[in-house]
């Protein structure tokens, strides 16, 4: 199976096609409250979203996880709270990303560890995300297409 996948040169794709172009992408900025942050979460029904600058670059991602637990008091969450922090007060700094020019193959790596990959304009700006969905897809239509 993996010598199918290396002969089809699949891992040399390029990954511009397989992405979720940014305006799809639910986001927040640096500098929003996190009341803000909690709502654009819950609304759009994912646990974890890219966090950008007011250049649109990437500076990392928040999750409903991270901001819940900035307002955990001792004996209960305390909601009041969510508008004293701001989401760089709470986000991960650190976040998965490439050039948009880079390979499928890479993409595959890091999506073992992370559910997705924000992709990279050559000046660093945020243009999608490669999730870990659109990479299964791509290797089961190969496999599929190959047995
Ligand atoms: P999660 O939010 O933990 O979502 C895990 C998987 O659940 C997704 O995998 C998708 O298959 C499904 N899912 C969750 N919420 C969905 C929704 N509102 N509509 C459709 N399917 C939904 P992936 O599609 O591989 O996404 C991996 C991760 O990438 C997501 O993890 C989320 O953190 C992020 N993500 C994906 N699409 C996004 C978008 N349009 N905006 C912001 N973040 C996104």
């Amino acid at each position: 199976m993996l010598q199918s996948l290396k002969d089809s040169q699949i891992m040399d794709n390029e990954i511009k096609e397989l992405m979720t172009p940014h305006e799809k992408v639910a986001h927040v900025q640096l500098n929003n409250p996190l009341d803000h942050a909690l709502l654009v979460l819950i609304k759009s029904g994912y646990t974890t979203i890219p966090v950008l600058d007011t250049e649109y670059k990437v500076r990392g991602q928040i999750s409903k996880a991270q901001i819940l637990d900035s307002i955990l008091g001792i004996e209960r969450i305390e909601m009041e709270r969510l508008h004293d922090y701001k989401v760089e007060d709470v986000m991960n700094g650190k976040v998965p990303r490439m050039n948009k020019n880079e390979t499928f193959g890479k993409a595959l790596m890091l999506s073992i560890n992370h559910p997705f990959v924000c992709i990279e304009d050559d000046d660093g700006s945020f243009i999608g995300l490669m999730t870990r969905r659109s990479i299964l897809a791509l290797i089961h239509r190969h496999l599929s297409h190959s047995s």
